[in-house]
């Protein structure tokens, strides 16, 4: 007998969609951005203390206008750079909050500051100085900075046990600051380097307006800004959504999930720079056929027929469609006539052929959706490492990065991609994050549909252990391959631009898994999210 997933319908039809509205669509406001950006790049120019111009820095990137002052910033971090590496010196005291603060920074730009700033704070035994603990920004700041760190850096391990411990213990200390509490509330939960930006900058500009000493022209800025994009947002997401009606998937499909607006919310994490409205599309488009697929072959489809639509994948053939049962025909059909469309994009624009990646990329996901169907009806379970060198691709890691560097690349450079045809970190951490962080948010309810075992369950079986200890283990494993991301991709920034693209990949699907299964269950945090998003203004 068939199953059939059994999934909530979506609460974001396309009438809803249709209906959104938004002033800022009108061409006075960009007047108004420009001039407002023309006195931030007074600012920017005539701040002249380091501490002010790191946090400077710091509040451009929180309030989401960094990418205004790119060339202005990168100045300021240069000159900074270098007069860190000029005085430093281990024994002088500094204030924690201003090296932090400077630390992380300058590494999320790349720079290659070394752990040791951090010596000066420790104690002869090699611990953190007990004195710190009084000063709450800067342990806050050192906690942020602890992100940035790289496997095998003990110093920001330390850094990272000492702020922890120290902020959960202030949070049950304050009473009487409760703007205080909730900003290490929400430190604690996710730390800032991986977050997604734009989700960031909605909750940060509420903190900042409340500031003394907010700077008034930043807010009124990041605030146009934040509604001027979302009003480009807000099209984009009627465009997809008359899309996807006028494909008849819904409808013909109606055992799978059906989650547009949930992978807007994807490609809006991933590519949400204004002027990558085309990657978003892509990425969108993506993203829910890759969602119906998942379902077919993990709930829909017999073994036998699997195999049949795995092979005709493999092919890339489209005279194969009549062997295929009408629900797959209209998926792969569907799929064929997508990554053709992109790839004549690629074609008619730079004259440069992607379909042999593109098939590649589609073949290897569903010889990996199904060997994991294969387990499912045979019983079988991997060991962990089994199941992950499968697990990083079935999840579509590798699926959506492409199509994210192809999407915002242009000229796409032979060289460059032949290096990510290896499948290097670039590729593969982001992809394990997605998947880690999947099998957190979603496996509890896999289990009661029945599906293969996830990575919770192979480490169980494997090791006798409970599932909350199992749990834990994933984690850490997250943490890990965060740690690798940071060295991959932001020390050796081998990508220039499709870096920060990858490393997003992570921060959504950690934000989109922070509170169980935010994609296929449609609950209030990604719904916040989204009408966060692409609902409601900021006024
Ligand atoms: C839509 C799915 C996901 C995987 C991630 C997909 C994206 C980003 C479009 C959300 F297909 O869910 P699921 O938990 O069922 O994947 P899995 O690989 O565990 O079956
Ligand atoms: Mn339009
Ligand atoms: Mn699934
Ligand atoms: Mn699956
Ligand atoms: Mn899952």
């Amino acid at each position: 007998a068939r199953r059939s997933g059994n999934y909530k319908s979506s609460i974001w039809d396309d009438d809803y969609v249709q209906s959104l509205t938004t002033p800022y669509m009108a061409k006075e406001y960009v007047e108004q951005a420009e001039k407002l950006q023309r006195q931030v790049k007074i600012i920017i120019d005539e701040t002249e203390d380091e501490l002010d111009q790191l946090e400077l820095i710091d509040n451009l990137q929180r309030l989401d206008i960094c990418n205004h002052f790119e060339d202005g910033v990168q100045k300021l971090l240069e000159t900074i750079y270098y007069q860190t590496i000029k005085y430093e010196d281990k024994h002088v005291e500094k204030d924690l909050h201003v090296t932090a603060l400077q630390f992380r920074l300058l590494r999320q730009h790349g720079y290659h500051v070394p752990q040791e700033v951090f010596c000066s704070f420790m104690d002869e035994a090699g611990n953190f100085k007990a004195s710190l603990s009084s000063d709450v920004k800067g342990i806050l700041s050192l906690y942020e900075a602890s992100f940035l760190s790289m496997e095998g850096e003990n110093i920001l391990d330390l850094a990272k046990d000492f702020s922890t411990h120290h902020l959960r213990d202030r949070l049950h200390q304050i009473t009487n600051d409760p703007s205080l509490a909730e900003q290490i509330r929400h430190a604690l939960e996710l730390p800032l380097h991986w977050r997604v930006q734009k989700i960031e900058a909605k909750w940060f500009i509420n903190v900042y307006e409340t500031r003394f000493d907010a700077n008034l022209i930043l807010l009124e800025l990041a605030k146009l800004d934040f509604n001027m994009v979302q009003a480009k947002y807000q099209d984009e997401i009627k465009h997809m959504s008359r899309w996807y009606k006028k494909t008849g998937l819904p409808e013909k499909l109606g055992f799978a999930r059906h989650r547009l607006a949930e992978c807007f919310l994807w490609a809006v994490g991933f590519t949400p720079e204004h002027h990558f409205g085309y990657s978003r599309e892509i990425l969108t488009k993506i993203a829910v056929l890759i969602t119906i697929m998942d379902d077919i072959y993990d709930v829909y489809g017999t073994l036998d027929e699997l195999e049949v639509f795995t092979e005709t994948i493999e092919r890339w053939d489209i005279n194969g469609l009549d062997r295929l049962p009408e629900y797959m025909r209209i998926c792969f059909l569907a799929l064929f006539n997508l990554a053709n469309e992109m790839a004549y994009h690629i074609l008619r624009d730079q004259s440069f052929n992607i379909i042999s990646n593109l098939r590649k990329l589609w073949a290897e996901l569903s010889r990996a959706y199904y060997l994991e169907a294969r387990w499912f009806h045979s019983g079988y379970f991997p060991s962990t490492n089994e199941y992950l060198n499968t697990a990083w691709v079935s999840i579509s890691g590798p699926v959506l990065l492409f199509h994210a560097y192809f999407s915002i690349t242009n000229p796409i450079n032979k060289k460059e991609l032949r290096s990510l045809e290896q499948y290097p970190g670039i590729i593969r951490w982001p992809s394990m994050v997605l998947r880690l962080a999947d099998d957190l948010g979603t496996t509890s309810d896999e289990m009661k549909k029945g599906d293969v075992p996830k990575s919770i369950q192979c480490y169980m079986n494997e090791t006798g252990c409970s599932e909350e200890d199992a749990r834990e283990y994933i984690k850490q494993l997250i943490d890990a391959t965060l740690k690798r991301m940071n060295k991959d991709i932001l020390m050796e920034k081998p990508f220039k631009d499709f870096g920060e693209t990858a490393m997003n990949l992570a921060r959504i699907s950690l934000c989109i898994y922070q509170y169980g299964d935010g994609f296929g269950v449609p609950h209030h945090e990604t719904k916040n999210n989204l009408v966060s998003l692409i609902v409601q203004p900021i006024s």
